[in-house]
């Protein structure tokens, strides 16, 4: 099913037009509005005139995370606050978010956008969705919400989390789209196993998965145990949450909604600009956001851009799922989680040294993160009680600064190998 023909199917000339015409006002817009791009441009010497079209977009600057949280909070808004209706924001490092602002007009684009998705994915107003993604800062609840009310489904808001009663509203509301993190889903099917509820007694027929990455094989899995169909959503709180790019019936890469959010391909290492095919880091310029545009926005993020026409009808380009990130962000359980938080917890700590090591494993499905520290010897010839309370508060830290629950293991001096380059603080033993 298709939900704006005209967006979704419009010829590559067509968009390429529409995309240039939008790039020049957004360009506009953001010199005039945003000094933080006005003083990059000058650094290029490039005055808004000499962005004509869309072929010109190489031209500009790139924003990167570090951009966004050096203007923390408002810094990059383009418009006055008292025309910002809403605030998002993504976990970060050491307490400092990126936060994302959006008009009245962004909100609408994003119920739109998401509305695409979920009606690709065959969810109209006969559907109830169980909206099990985290309702809050984080992006994935309310976009969801909003997306799917668009649609006209009956939307259960129920949120992540209290496994047990969601699978009881699932059954007894008969819930036939489930939106969470796929990680979540085969939990959830295997929590299903244990409550001795079988995938027949569920009218539960489509699940709208993403935020964190996840395989083919994974699908497969998640299609089988839950008897669905497992759709992908992509997307990312700084171009706008969920509904960047969705998949189609074809399953073959997400379709990418850029007549609002341009990609480009780039080498992550030299930032060139990569032909349509090869592997890189996922760019994106916003065309029509008003509440914080972005040019160039660097998601850190890879994957391969596909052209060619796709079987479904829609002309927008794919891309495929993603591959990984070009940096050191993990995510667990739908938690963006940096290893160098850790490490700023452990130097706010007296008792600790910045030595430590992280692994995630998954383990029945769910990830789990094992952090090891290293502490003094006089912790481990000293009184068992103190160890025990230095574990406890060391745990509650990490804890509370990442958001997550964590293992934790306190080891002595030396353990962790010591690197003369850049230190691998992380060991991802998951199987995906
Ligand atoms: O995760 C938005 C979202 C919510 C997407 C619900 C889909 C469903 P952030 O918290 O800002 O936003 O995290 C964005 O998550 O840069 C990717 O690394 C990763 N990610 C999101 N969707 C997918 C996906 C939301 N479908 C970061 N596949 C992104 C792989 C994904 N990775």
């Amino acid at each position: 099913m298709i939900w704006d023909e005209r967006s979704e199917c419009m010829s590559r000339d067509e968009m390429r037009e529409l995309q240039g015409r939008r790039l020049r006002h957004t360009v506009e817009r953001v010199y005039h509005n945003v000094p933080f791009y006005r003083k990059k441009m000058h650094e290029l010497g490039l005055e808004p005139g000499d962005i004509q079209g869309i072929e010109d977009l190489s031209k500009l600057p790139f924003t990167t995370k570090q951009d966004l949280r050096e203007n923390y909070p408002f810094g990059l808004a383009a418009i006055p606050m008292s025309q910002i209706v809403r605030l998002h924001a993504s976990s970060g490092t050491t307490g400092k978010p990126v936060v994302v602002g959006y008009s009245r007009k962004d909100l609408r684009t994003w119920s739109e956008v998401v509305a695409r998705a979920l009606y690709s994915y065959g969810v109209d107003n006969h559907d109830f969705i169980q909206v099990a993604y985290g309702y809050g800062l984080f992006t994935g609840g309310m976009g969801l919400h909003y997306g799917a009310e668009k649609v006209g489904a009956a939307v259960i808001p129920i949120s992540g989390g209290n496994t047990k009663k969601q699978i009881q509203i699932m059954k007894d509301f008969g819930s036939t789209a489930l939106a969470c993190t796929p990680s979540y889903a085969l939990y959830i099917a295997e929590s299903m196993q244990e409550m001795g509820i079988k995938r027949e007694d569920l009218k539960l027929r489509v699940g709208i998965f993403g935020a964190e990455p996840w395989t083919e094989n994974m699908r497969k899995e998640i299609e089988e145990s839950l008897n669905i169909k497992a759709m992908d959503i992509y997307g990312l709180s700084e171009i706008i949450g969920p509904g960047v790019a969705y998949d189609c019936e074809m399953k073959n890469g997400l379709h990418i909604n850029e007549d609002h959010f341009v990609p480009e391909i780039i080498n992550p290492e030299t930032c060139e600009v990569l032909p349509y095919g090869s592997k890189g880091e996922l760019v994106f310029t916003t065309i029509t956001k008003e509440g914080m545009p972005l040019l160039r926005y660097r998601t850190r993020d890879l994957t391969v851009l596909k052209d060619g026409e796709c079987e479904c009808g829609r002309t927008l380009v794919r891309m495929e799922k993603i591959l990984g990130r070009s940096d050191d962000m993990i995510i667990i359980r739908g938690v963006n989680v940096f290893p160098s938080q850790v490490e700023s917890v452990l130097l706010e700590m007296g008792e600790t040294k910045p030595h430590y090591m992280l692994f995630v494993d998954r383990v029945n499905n769910l990830d789990i993160l094992e952090v090891w520290v290293e502490v003094d010897e006089v912790f481990f010839s000293d009184q068992i009680r103190k160890l025990e309370s230095l574990t406890k508060k060391i745990k509650h830290n990490i804890e509370s600064t990442l958001g997550i629950g964590i293992k934790l293991k306190l080891v002595e001096p030396k353990t962790i190998e010591r690197s003369e380059g850049k230190a691998k603080r992380l060991i991802d033993r998951r199987v995906l």
